[in-house]
């Protein structure tokens, strides 16, 4: 029997990865760049045997169905060859998230399934391999492999596209981030479907892709220089373009409610009552604000006055990758 245990914490883009130039391999069509946060996180267990005939996950305690198991029946596919072993196996789960949110996430989901794989078969990866590795699961899950700032490195190829921490002196220890989580009424589009169908439909794209360099490196100035406004605007007006996009596909489709928007209402309100605060969104409703730590109590007592207290969260941001006992 092979066990091991990992810990990973989710990530949010700033700079957004939308699209793949590859969809076997993740590649994705541009740079990324990110914060690891502290809030929410996924614990998973992973035990390789000989006695198994099939691989089994129980998430959340709950023993999942074929399609959910197939998506991680095909990572450790990958795993048992970089292993060289043919081991089927058990994956448990835990997803730590405040409320039930709809805040399960692949990033954290699959960078702790890839490091508790490295650590029960014991591949010795190192963290870039661990981090190309958790690609191959799901994109954004290469970010969760480090803590604090991370690029994702596009790449060419399986070997060239990872992601690696980006040297901030610490200043992410002073920001915070507020999670706005709204209910939604719609049918879901799954970050993979919706990411798909805008590259092959949105005649926005190309926009998109036109700015992403220059965002990202207006971003990685800010971050040196320590620039919150400049990062933040960068950051809002990124995930806007991102959600742009996906008005021109065909067919069409937002993941913007009407919370979504008062939300970033009650942002461009606090701007103009001079707290500095920015809004991001990914493939949900959900609002995620950066703020500096300062604000972050004075952001989040206006929002109580929108929303119900257990509809907002403040994350900080948090460490990469850790192996348990
Ligand atoms: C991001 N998102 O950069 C972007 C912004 C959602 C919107 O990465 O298909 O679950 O498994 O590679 O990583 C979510 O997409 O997609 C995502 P796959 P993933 O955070």
């Amino acid at each position: 029997m092979h066990k091991g245990r990992a810990r990973a914490f989710t990530n949010i883009a700033l700079i957004k990865y939308w699209g793949k130039k590859d969809e076997t391999l993740i590649l994705p069509m541009n740079n990324s760049l990110s914060l690891t946060l502290d809030a929410f996180y996924t614990e998973t267990e992973v035990i390789f045997n000989e006695t198994f005939t099939q691989d089994t996950f129980y998430l959340d305690g709950v023993l999942q169905d074929e399609k959910a198991t197939k998506k991680i029946s095909q990572f450790l596919d990958l795993v048992r060859e970089i292993a060289k072993k043919n081991l089927y196996a058990q994956v448990t789960s835990e997803n730590f998230v405040p409320t039930a949110a709809g805040l399960a996430s692949s990033a954290s989901g699959l960078a702790a399934l890839a490091a508790a794989s490295n650590e029960a078969l014991k591949l010795q990866l190192s963290e870039t391999d661990l981090s190309r590795l958790a690609r191959r699961g799901s994109g954004s899950a290469c970010r969760s492999i480090f803590g604090g700032f991370v690029e994702w490195e596009q790449g060419i190829d399986d070997h060239s596209s990872y992601a690696t921490p980006l040297s901030s002196d610490h200043w992410e220890d002073d920001l915070a981030m507020l999670f706005v989580l709204v209910n939604d009424q719609q049918k879901d589009v799954s970050s993979r479907d919706g990411m798909y169908r805008t590259v092959t439909t949105s005649s926005f794209y190309p926009g998109w892709l036109a700015d992403a360099p220059k965002d990202l490196a207006t971003a990685k100035k800010a971050i040196q220089e320590k620039d919150f406004i400049a990062l933040g605007e960068v950051t809002e007006a990124n995930g806007l373009k991102m959600h742009g996009t996906t008005l021109a596909a065909v067919p069409p489709f937002t993941y913007w409610s009407p919370d979504s928007l008062k939300a970033m209402q009650a942002v461009r309100k606090l701007r103009a009552d001079g707290i500095n605060c920015y809004f991001t969104m990914d493939a949900g409703p959900n609002v995620k604000i950066l703020v500096e730590k300062k604000n972050s109590k004075d952001v989040k007592k206006y929002l109580e006055t929108l929303f119900d207290s257990s509809q907002l969260v403040c994350a900080y941001a948090g460490p990469g990758i850790e192996i348990l006992k």
